[in-house]
């Protein structure tokens, strides 16, 4: 029971986090993003791979050995995963196939983890769609 109860409080208190991480994040407001700098060079990154269509450069704050975050080099209205028309069938499928072969590249290949926040609730904090590729550890399930 005590036992019981101890997971009950670690269990708030990461409902409590993860709420207040929520109302601490963005809102989309479709305005240009710290991305559009990135994907311009204006601000420096670690650049992992880059073809015509998309861009993708190690996460500042990598929660995972591996961590590299995927975008389209166009936006195209994909502020956030929730906001995909069938028109954005063709980057979806270049994004995650990009994202593979990051996981080539970083040596990851064989077990690896690809993330995409949507909205507020899901943490999301850069309204650029992005796909974050994380891997070199034993990753857990469920995700918080
Ligand atoms: O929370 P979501 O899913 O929106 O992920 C946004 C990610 O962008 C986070 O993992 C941040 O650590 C990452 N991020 C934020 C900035 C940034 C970055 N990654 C690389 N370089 C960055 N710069 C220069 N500036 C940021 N504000």
């Amino acid at each position: 029971q005590c036992a019981r109860r101890a997971m009950s409080r670690v269990r708030a208190t990461h409902d409590e986090e993860a709420a207040a991480r929520a109302s601490a994040t963005e809102v989309d407001s479709g305005a240009p993003t710290i991305f559009d700098k990135i994907i311009s060079k204006e601000i420096p990154s670690t650049i992992v791979y880059e073809d015509e269509k998309v861009l993708a450069f190690r996460d500042i704050n990598p929660q995972a050995p591996v961590h590299v975050l995927v975008i389209p080099k166009l936006r195209d209205g994909l502020t956030e995963l929730g906001k995909a028309e069938p028109c954005h069938e063709d980057i979806l499928g270049h994004l995650l196939h990009a994202s593979k072969i990051v996981a080539e590249k970083e040596g990851i290949v064989d077990g690896f983890r690809v993330v995409i926040n949507s909205g507020a609730s899901a943490c999301q904090s850069v309204y650029h769609l992005h796909l974050h590729v994380l891997g070199g550890r034993q990753m857990k399930w469920p995700p918080g």
